[in-house]
């Protein structure tokens, strides 16, 4: 059983004390655990606050980006070394506004993914491809390139421990109601082709999260799809009331 991530991705939004507020508001209310799991990716600042008011509610904090390199001169960077101090057991990368807006590619998010699984930091991989179609032998298979670009030289035993999370363009930043039947068949590919790739056993057991415009009215169907563990969630992870209806969409 592949147990459910619900994780919401902040970006660019809330001071520390607003942070703070929210998870003193949540982590009562969450769902258990051991059957659901939540998560908020917050600024940076606020990782250390955030752990520190999350304690034992079993939410976690996330990342939303750090460097390959694990110290050293990399002005404005954040180390994984720093991460796994705090106790932070997730970050996120490749996000498409990542690669949209400060030019990452897949040669850097791969590096980023290597460094995180060493430092035993699950990654959190955004792809944001569309599939490619290709004829071998006279059969059609869907490749994403992308997605084994960012997992090159990931082995057997690593890819287990990563989650994916396909946040398709036109579905990310722009608010609109998601098409779930497309992101199903977006995270259904996904998982095939990680069968290919790696095993069938593996393919089976990795998360596949759901990222674009999830919100309160969308979240059930999405997380009724088989293929989709999970969610990331933009700008309606942001409101108390919107978050805990979305992290408690079982009951
Ligand atoms: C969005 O829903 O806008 C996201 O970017 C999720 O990561």
């Amino acid at each position: 059983m592949r147990k459910p991530f619900i994780a919401a991705n902040w970006k660019m939004h809330k001071t520390v004390a607003e942070a703070v507020k929210f998870v003193d508001a949540i982590k009562d209310k969450l769902p258990d655990p051991d059957k659901i799991e939540v998560g908020i990716a917050p600024q940076a600042f606020s990782l250390y606050s955030m752990k520190q008011a999350a304690g034992d509610s079993g939410l976690q904090i996330i990342a939303q980006n750090a460097a390959a390199e694990y110290s050293g001169p990399y002005t404005g960077e954040l180390s994984l070394r720093g991460l796994k101090d705090l106790g932070v057991s997730y970050a996120m990368f490749g996000h498409i506004e990542r690669r949209r807006l400060f030019g990452e590619n897949n040669a850097a998010v791969n590096q980023k993914v290597k460094a995180a699984l060493q430092m035993d930091v699950t990654p959190i991989i955004c792809t944001d491809e569309t599939m490619v179609q290709k004829e071998v032998n006279g059969e059609i298979h869907y490749v994403f390139q992308q997605l084994m670009s960012v997992l090159h030289g990931v082995s057997l035993d690593q890819i287990k421990r990563v989650v994916i999370s396909y946040e398709p363009s036109w579905a990310v930043g722009i608010g609109q109601h998601a098409n779930a039947a497309l992101a199903e068949e977006g995270c259904r590919m996904i998982r095939r082709t990680i069968a290919d790739n790696y095993t069938y056993e593996i393919a089976d057991k990795i998360r596949i999260l759901y990222g674009g415009s999830v919100n309160p009215d969308n979240i059930k169907e999405i997380m009724a799809k088989p293929d989709i563990d999970g969610v990331l969630i933009g700008r309606a992870s942001l409101d108390v009331d919107n978050f805990l209806k979305m992290v408690n969409y079982a009951e």
